[in-house]
């Protein structure tokens, strides 16, 4: 089957599948430079959890924060030029000081109980809060279901919730298996099916953001219906690898492909992506320091394409973004 060379004469959206700093990154290279083309970001719901009485949900913050210019750049989560007055009270009185809550970061997360608890669903309150933040309205923020999905891990250490493993034991504990609690259950977001049903079948692009295999992309991925949604609709769906060389650049992907006996390189990546979502994507971006991989047998039928991914500034970002672009747009 060919997916490539729609003509459609609509600027039909690119949907980027957005979970921790890096997807963030990457929705914030893509808006703006998407030559007219909307962009939805489809954001990662498995590390939301409930704290001090509020929904925190991380990854949608990091893309809101991202897309409206307030994300704190060094930490790539929480707002920049923060200030600590209410987390710092919280440890004077004893209150939970494991997970760093600051007063701006508090405000939204106010708002959004708020709005939640005038009986907007997740996916509208986070319109609210995307159009509160002055988030550019060519983006659409969606989450990527309405359902209450969280990641939980087994490891050496027992059984935990996804923050408590990443910011209560900073990612310390080898982990044995992933649960997206909740997920058989839950449906892609009706928001999100109906903005990829807009546009006739194979006429958007989909990019999987350089995000966490198995603590970002797949509680979104796993979703019933999800995969089958995206290849519906996509003309292409493009891959990003996480993986440079043996490492990750930010994050635990590397440490865990390796506790979940993978190799742990792109090529390694690849070949896990492809097995649990087979045919799903189309075009597999690389580091172009990983280029020497791509020649091995078992990858002579993947379209591997190589670039520097490394978003280590906005313009080098956006850089990267533009390339994605005519990636998506290109034969394959
Ligand atoms: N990450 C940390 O490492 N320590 C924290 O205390 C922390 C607080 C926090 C508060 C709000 C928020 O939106 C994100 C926060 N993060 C923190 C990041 C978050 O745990 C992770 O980035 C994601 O869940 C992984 O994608």
């Amino acid at each position: 089957m060919t997916r490539c060379g729609s003509v459609n004469e609509m600027p039909s959206p690119i949907v980027v599948l957005s979970g921790g700093g890096g997807g963030a990154r990457l929705a914030g290279a893509l808006s703006g430079g998407a030559k007219g083309r909307p962009l939805v970001v489809v954001t990662n719901t498995g590390d939301d959890f409930e704290h001090l009485g509020l929904l925190i949900c991380p990854d949608t913050d990091s893309v809101l924060y991202t897309l409206s210019g307030k994300i704190d750049p060094q930490r790539g989560w929480g707002r920049a030029e923060e200030s600590w007055l209410v987390f710092d009270e919280l440890k004077n009185i004893a209150g939970p000081s494991w997970f760093q809550v600051g007063d701006k970061d508090l405000a939204l997360h106010l708002l959004r109980a708020s709005v939640l608890s005038e009986g907007q669903g997740l996916v509208e309150a986070t319109h609210t809060l995307a159009r509160q933040l002055k988030v550019p309205d060519t983006v659409i923020v969606v989450p990527a279901t309405e359902s209450p999905v969280r990641t939980h891990v087994l490891t050496d250490r027992g059984r935990m919730a996804f923050q408590e493993y990443f910011v209560g034991q900073r990612c310390e504990p080898v982990l044995e298996h992933v649960v997206y609690e909740g997920v058989d259950a839950a449906s892609p977001s009706q928001r999100l099916v109906d903005l990829l049903n807009e546009h006739g079948t194979h006429e958007i692009d989909v990019v999987l953001g350089p995000s966490n295999p198995f603590l970002s992309l797949g509680p979104i991925l796993d979703i019933p219906g999800m995969v089958s949604l995206l290849r519906q609709q996509a003309r292409h769906v493009v891959a990003v690898s996480p993986i440079i060389g043996a490492r990750a650049l930010k994050g635990p992907a590397a440490k865990i492909m390796s506790e979940l006996g993978l190799p742990v390189s792109a090529a390694g990546w690849t070949l896990w992506m492809n097995e649990r979502y087979p045919e799903l994507v189309d075009i597999w971006v690389w580091d172009e320091a990983d280029e020497g991989l791509a020649n091995s047998d078992a990858l002579e039928s993947f379209d591997i394409r190589t670039t520097s991914t490394v978003m280590s500034d906005p313009a080098i970002a956006h850089q990267f973004g533009a390339w994605l672009l005519e990636a998506c747009a290109s034969e394959c």
